[in-house]
């Protein structure tokens, strides 16, 4: 089967999901192709954090009735270490910024319900599997579905390569067109979804010397936790018991507080770090973890996918509205300082809260360093409100073009 429209969308994630309602709502027709089923990509757990400038986008574009209703507000989030604990109060020091938490595959399916009842066309199950004359002026997107449906062509203007990391729009883009950079970082993390109520109503941010420890909340049902753990390191050597032990000791709580419960979800994380410059290439554009990766330190990776989203819509209903392509050609350059701002957040974030490797030779100096912010952390109100200020993120939205 052989489509024409004027967008094609690569991926139904917060990033491709995001910009094909912003898109049908301003009238300008485009196709969302996904990879996987609707109940897989709507049952799939992972981020849950969503910042004030990502809360205000969705809503201008009425797609936070639920987030709103639902989600729960946080302002304040705890740091522990060797039995002390403080709150850093981010919402005061923000001038009243705060975070949503709204587990992401809630989002989701918001995004898919709202663009399927506008008419938007989505098709599931429906990998692509080639982008051919991305430098041309009409783009055709060849998806491949699984069993024996008919191969999908799609003739677009733009192709938005929101697939996420594994997809297939950053690999169209022919070799040494892009300049990737990237860090694996020297530790992992023990991702866990526990069917057990948050242990009080912050995110809990625990350094111990066994490794850090995240309590992070989701729903008042269920609680994301994170282990740090050795690189390399296999969920079958996390047996139920050795976590909820890991939990209790690194995050200084009992049983009476934190009461174990079913662990329904157990990943170790590959703690990478990755931005490819220019995100874009020819009539190809590529948003959120198609361009880059970031660890969850911080909960940025959602958030920057759908801000790219906010900035490609921008971008383009300025092109279809007369600007010309020169609005497309500002996307990329208009995207990278926030991202690399947030890398840099992260990459200071990981190094506050985890303890360095055993054995390494500098490791005792770097735990006095860590020591060092958690203090200015706790006493400088410079220092925290600086924390606070990239925490919750920047309220600065694009500007139409
Ligand atoms: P996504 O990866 O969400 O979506 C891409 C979509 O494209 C997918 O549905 C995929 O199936 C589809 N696709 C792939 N290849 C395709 C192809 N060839 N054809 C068609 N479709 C294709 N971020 C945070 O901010 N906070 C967190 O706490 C957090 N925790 C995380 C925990 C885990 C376990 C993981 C894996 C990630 C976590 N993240 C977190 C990051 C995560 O939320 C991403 O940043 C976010 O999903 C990015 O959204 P998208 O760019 O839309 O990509």
């Amino acid at each position: 089967m052989r489509l024409g429209t004027r967008v094609a969308i690569v991926g139904a994630g917060p990033a491709g999901l995001a910009l094909a309602n912003v898109l049908q709502q301003a009238g300008i027709d485009c196709v969302v192709v996904e990879r996987q089923s609707r109940a897989y990509v709507e049952a799939r757990a992972r981020a849950g954090v969503l910042e004030h400038r990502t809360v205000e986008f969705l809503n201008d574009h009425g797609l936070a009735d639920r987030l709103l209703a639902e989600g729960a507000r946080h302002g304040s989030c705890e740091f522990r270490h060797l039995g002390e604990r403080f709150s850093v109060r981010y919402r005061d020091l923000t001038g009243g910024r705060e975070h949503h938490v709204y587990p992401q595959q809630f989002l989701v399916r918001d995004l898919i319900s709202a663009y399927l009842a506008g008419g938007g066309q989505l098709f599931f199950s429906h990998p692509a599997v080639a982008l051919d004359g991305l430098d041309g002026d009409r783009p055709v997107l060849r998806c491949q579905p699984d069993g024996d449906a008919e191969p999908l062509e799609l003739e677009c203007d733009f192709v938005a390569g929101c697939d996420g990391f594994y997809g297939a729009s950053r690999q169209a883009v022919p070799a040494g067109r892009l300049r990737a950079y990237e860090k694996q970082h020297e530790f992992g993390w023990l991702a866990l979804l526990a069917e057990t109520p948050p242990a009080g109503d912050e995110i809990i941010y625990a350094l111990h010397e066994d490794g850090f420890a995240g309590h992070m909340l989701r729903t008042p049902s269920v609680t994301r936790f994170y282990l740090q753990c050795p690189v390399g390191d296999h969920p079958e050597n996390w047996p139920d018991q050795r976590i909820w032990s890991a939990l209790h000791r690194r995050l200084g709580m009992t049983d009476a507080e934190l009461a174990p419960g079913p662990i329904t979800e157990k990943n170790v994380l590959d703690m990478r770090s990755f931005v490819v410059e220019p995100m874009q290439y020819g009539r190809l554009f590529l948003a959120g973890d198609a361009a880059h990766i970031i660890t969850p330190a911080g909960g940025k990776g959602m958030n920057l996918a759908l801000a790219d989203a906010e900035e490609l819509a921008t971008r383009l209903l300025a092109h279809y509205r007369g600007a010309g392509t020169h609005a497309l050609d500002g996307y990329s350059a208009a995207c990278l300082p926030r991202i690399w701002q947030a890398q840099e957040f992260s990459h200071w974030m990981l190094h506050l809260l985890h303890s360095p490797a055993a054995g390494q030779d500098d490791s005792a100096f770097l735990h006095r360093l860590q020591l060092s912010r958690l203090t200015q952390l706790r006493d400088s109100p410079a220092y925290s409100t600086m924390f606070s200020d990239s925490y919750v993120g920047s309220s600065g939205r694009p500007t139409a073009h």
